[in-house]
This record gives C-alpha cells, structure tokens and sequence, in this order.
C-alpha cells in the first residue's frame, strides 16, 4: 500500500489523474493539498476535488488549499483557463455532501507527515510544498519519495502555447515551474527524493483517440462518464485543435510513476531551477534528481491500466432497462479497498469491504494479475483486461450517484454472474 498526499491544482488532467489514484486499491490517499497559484484558484479548485472524492464515495479525505500568491513572480495562468477549470468546465457532479475543506494547505501537510512518512504527488506548482520545507523543515524528511510533474529539461517549454505573444527564446519552462519558480526551486535544492516526471516524457504520452473512445465506450462507469464529459468539454471551450492535438497524459503520467516503478527507466541528474525563468539547470553541482526518461507500457496497457480500476471498483450507471432489485449488496463504500482497512472510510452496515470484494467476486489478487502488466519480459499473452465475475445494476433513474446529508445514499443492487464488460 502506498501513503500518498497528492499537492495538485486542480485542472483537468489532475482530475483524471486523482480519480485514478482515489480508486487504485493499492494507494492509500491520505490528504489532498490544493496549490493556489496554478490553473484553479483554491478554494474552487478544492471544491471540486471534494466532489471527486465524493463520487468515488471517499468522504473524509481531508482537502485543504494553499495561498494565492507565488513566492515570486507573477506568471499566473491566463483568466479564462482558470475560470474553466474553477467551474469545472461547467460539468456537473453531485456536492459532497460534508467536505472537510481547509484553507492552510501547509497546516495539513504538517498534520499529516506528523503522523506518518509518505509519498507526495506534486501536480501542479510547488508554493505549499516550499512553504512546507520552509515553516517545518524538521518534517521535510517524512516525504520519502516526491513524485514530481514539471519542468522541461531538454524539451521546449509550454508556455507560450497559452502565451502566444512570448518569445520563442523566452519558452524554456513548463507552467507548474514557471507558475512558482522560487518555489520550485526550493524544492529542488531542499535534497528530498525527487522522481521528476517532466515534459521530456509526457510529450511521448499524447491522448489519442482509442483513449477517448475507450472511456466513451465504458460511460456506465460514473468516472469514466465523468472523464468522458471533460473530452466534450475541451472540445466546446478550447477548440478541435486543443482537443485533437493539444492534450497529453500529463499529470496521469506521474500518478503511473508513483504506482510502476518497475517499469520506469530514469537517470540521476543533479539540477535546479532559475528562480526567474522556471528552467530547469542541470549540473553536478546541484542536488540529485531522478528523472524518469521512460514509462514501459504500450499505448494498450497504458489505457488498460487506467480504466482497469474502474471496472471493478466504480458503480454502474444503470442501463436504461435495469430493474428495481430488493437485495442490496452494498454501497458504493464497499467498493473500495484502500481506505477501508484503516476505518476511515465509510462502512456499509455489517460487512467489510474485502468480504463484499469476495461476495461479488473479487480478489486483490484477480483484480491485479488483471489491471497490472508485467515488467517487460515477463508481459503476459493474454489481454490486459479484467477478468471479471460479477457485474450488478443499480436503480438509478436519475444516472448519478444520489448524495444526501448523510452521504451517499445506498442504490438498490442486484448481482448477477454474467461477465462485466
Ligand atoms: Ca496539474
């Protein structure tokens, strides 16, 4: 199981990245932090990250957001990129129903690495975290791994992409480090283990459109519907080109890094950050860094291996013709094996989540020897796909999971023995 606190600012590819990383049975998410000066502003950008939680019906994972002012500088993304994704590109998902919102991100990253030693996912730039080591250096050493996405090390930047008017010389950084170069640079130069996902590997990763149409064709998945609508939404705001050319894995890369590091190539730098310009500089004399040159999966296992955790984990949307049943199997809540064993997760009345789990069908075992590929040399013939069990139908005219006050309320399930998928 891996702790994890994931540092994000709340755009669309975190989104994909976090619901991912909020259904993987093997990730333990401990606390999300919302930095301020990226694409969302904070408060917005954690309540939508509230709102996936919710509809993974993970209630009380703690989310708090950071300041609103870099540590330097002001290359603040473009306003009408940050209203986009503070509305959540106007796609509409159910409230949580309790959010446990603060507005110290660096106070929770206090309380949580207090208690305990964990890997952080930084996926957007890096103003809480340098806060962070700042205020409580003593507790900088809890993180034992930073999995970072940012930076160009020998690719071109991305910012004028969004800043046309800039210099093609000026374009040497990628927004999460440009947004806070002081910051970033803090961070690199502060020796914690950093695993640096920059855009020297995620230009290698584009969206294509077998990725588009897969999760199209599993829309009966609440997330994958949801992911589905952030697609059609890229397209309406941004343009065909955006959403033909112009999107990449990004910040699922790094969650993959954080999961595969088996299969991952990497090669240890020393560099830094020009605390003006956001570029990275590589050089012996600076503190080590790890950067990942290569992720070892196929376009077919890299979508395999993101949707693979729906299938089994996430309510289905119910088909037009599903029937009311009288048994209840379990809640959304039973679900989910990653949170459930520390008891914070919300439980169904009377059974635990891995009974649930074999009740339907499930293993961990099944469900990885389906979702994870081998290391190379060792792929497996047959498809990557879940083999599994059980499907069931919910009764749910309205096609969403219903939230009330008291949380997700519980869909009537039937079970039945044919093959999902
Ligand atoms: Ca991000």
């Amino acid at each position: 199981m891996i702790d994890l606190i994931i540092d994000t600012d709340s755009a669309i590819d975190d989104w994909w990245a976090i619901l991912f990383l909020l259904m993987h049975p093997e990730v333990n998410v401990l606390a999300i932090t919302v930095v301020a000066t990226g694409e969302a502003h904070g408060l917005a950008g954690a309540k939508n990250i509230a709102k996936l939680c919710a509809l993974v019906g993970k209630l009380d994972i703690p989310i708090a957001y950071g300041q609103a002012k870099p540590l330097s500088g002001d290359n603040a993304f473009p306003d009408d990129i940050r209203k986009g994704v503070d509305r959540m590109m106007r796609i509409s998902l159910p409230d949580h129903p309790n959010p446990c919102i603060g507005d110290n991100a660096v106070e929770l990253l206090r309380q949580t690495l207090s208690r305990q030693s964990a890997t952080v996912l930084a996926i957007g730039p890096h103003t809480n975290l340098a806060k962070f080591c700042k205020d409580h250096s003593k507790l900088w050493s809890k993180i034992e791994r930073l999995v970072v996405m940012g930076g160009a090390v020998k690719a071109g930047g991305n910012i004028k992409i969004l800043l046309p008017n800039m210099r093609d010389e000026d374009d040497v950084a990628e927004w999460n480090i440009y947004c806070d170069p002081l910051a970033a640079k803090i961070v690199f130069d502060s020796g914690v283990p950093i695993e640096l996902v920059p855009l020297d590997l995620t230009n290698d990763h584009p969206i294509k459109p077998d990725f588009v149409d897969a999760v199209n064709a599993r829309r009966e998945y609440p997330c994958l519907d949801f992911v589905a609508q952030t697609f059609e939404r890229i397209r309406v705001e941004w343009g065909d080109n955006v959403a033909d050319n112009g999107c990449y894995y990004w910040d699922i890369v790094a969650a993959f890094v954080v999961l595969l590091r088996s299969h991952v190539s990497s090669d240890v730098k020393g560099m830094t950050v020009d605390e003006t310009t956001g570029q990275i500089i590589v050089g012996a004399a600076h503190q080590s860094v790890k950067q990942i040159t290569s992720l070892q999966l196929s376009n077919a296992e890299f979508i395999e291996m993101y949707l693979g955790v729906f299938k089994p984990l996430c309510l289905p949307k119910p088909a037009a013709s599903s029937s009311v049943a009288t048994s209840a199997l379990a809640p959304a809540s039973v679900f989910f094996t990653s949170a459930d064993d520390d008891g914070r997760s919300p439980q169904p009345s009377g059974r635990r989540p891995a009974e649930s789990l074999r009740t339907a069908g499930y293993s961990a075992g099944t469900f990885f020897s389906g979702v994870l590929p081998q290391p190379p040399g060792r792929r497996r013939a047959q498809s990557l796909g879940l083999q599994t069990s059980s499907s069931v139908t919910l009764d749910d005219p309205a096609g969403t999971l219903p939230t009330s006050s008291g949380g997700i309320e519980t869909p009537s399930l039937s079970a039945s023995n044919s093959s999902a998928d």
